[in-house]
């Protein structure tokens, strides 16, 4: 079964208001739907943007079979999607901007608040790495462009062509008309925004994009900037954000859905806030921007502008795929 057809059955189940569930070692089999509604999440866990069970469960089993971090799990986890040709939207095989160019965003934060992050980065397969390299081994948060490839060079990262053929012949068919509507779903996203949090309640979270397909050279979205795209604050919780950059960058989003967690607001009532504070400030027409969101206790949610925002939770005993609620209906 193709993923999306897989994606349509899930989507399908949860509509109906039943979890999809299933265990770790065999993800992709349809049965052992669970009826109860999931409310909270037993570290250590992993969440994520859309659809990523498989980069979920590497990540899970970095902390639990290897005993390792919450941000060696985001590492773990975000590399293998970033490695993945057929994910047209993070790392190798993304869609490059209109000059064809693949350019690639990322950023990663620990518990103790410590961030890295880079930008507008060519022919570097892992940034998620680089991003952890610039946040442990040097004094500043972000690096891009040239500045982030040579430092990732220094750090022995390979340099290799980003374009796939496949990416390569949907751009050369995209440039006959050159028609740019950033379309976030309709296009099928899987950025991967992924937070974790580990035995001992310790929360990381990391973000790697390609960004907007077919964007104008040198345009940076959300994903590798602290506090839109991610943050994590390990007295809190976590956001992260997937959609239209420029939306989740004009409103600080992530940072946003955790100070409105720190008032008080459960994970999910956090997310439709953030939500709505964009809904009502810009024009959103056809626009997606979805936030997912955890708490220190466990507590998780989603919420977006438009119906079709999938996200994947993982922990121990379950690995499911949900579909958040949306501020449109379908
Ligand atoms: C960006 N937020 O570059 C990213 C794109 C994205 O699902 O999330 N796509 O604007």
């Amino acid at each position: 079964m193709s993923r999306k057809s897989l994606f349509k059955r899930r989507s399908f189940l949860q509509i109906l208001g039943l979890g999809y569930a299933s265990t770790i070692l065999n993800s992709c089999k349809t049965e052992n739907i669970k009826k109860e509604p999931l409310t909270s999440l037993k570290a250590p866990f992993v969440l994520s943007t859309w659809y990523h069970e498989v980069d979920n469960t590497i990540a899970l089993n970095t902390m639990v079979d290897q005993s390792k971090t919450s941000l060696d799990a985001i590492v773990a986890g975000i590399k293998n999607v970033e490695n993945n040709p057929d994910d047209a939207s993070v790392g190798y095989g993304g869609r490059p901007d209109r000059a064809g160019n693949v350019t690639l965003d990322a950023c990663i934060m620990n518990a103790e608040g410590d961030a890295g992050s880079v930008s507008f980065l060519k022919n570097i397969k892992n940034p998620i790495e680089v991003a952890r390299h610039v946040m442990e081994e040097t004094p500043h948060v972000m690096l891009s462009g040239e500045g982030a490839y040579k430092f990732a060079r220094e750090k022995g990262f390979e340099h290799i062509d980003l374009l796939t053929p496949s990416s390569k012949k949907e751009w050369e068919k995209w440039v006959k008309s050159s028609q740019y509507q950033p379309e976030i779903n309709i296009e099928n996203h899987d950025t991967v925004g992924m937070i974790a949090m580990d035995d001992n309640n310790n929360i990381s979270g990391g973000c790697s994009t390609s960004g907007m397909a077919y964007k104008l050279e040198g345009r940076v979205g959300d994903s590798p900037i602290i506090g839109a795209g991610l943050y994590v604050d390990n007295e809190i919780g976590a956001a992260t954000a997937t959609g239209v950059g420029e939306l989740v960058m004009k409103t600080l989003g992530s940072f946003l859905v955790v100070e409105l967690m720190r008032q008080g607001h459960n994970p999910q009532e956090a997310c439709r806030l953030a939500v709505i504070r964009i809904v009502e400030r810009y024009d959103t027409k056809d626009m997606q921007v979805g936030f997912i969101a955890c708490s220190k206790s466990g507590k998780f949610g989603a919420y977006s502008i438009f119906p079709g925002f999938i996200y994947t939770i993982t922990d121990s005993t379950q690995n499911s795929v949900l579909e958040a609620l949306s501020y449109y209906s379908k």
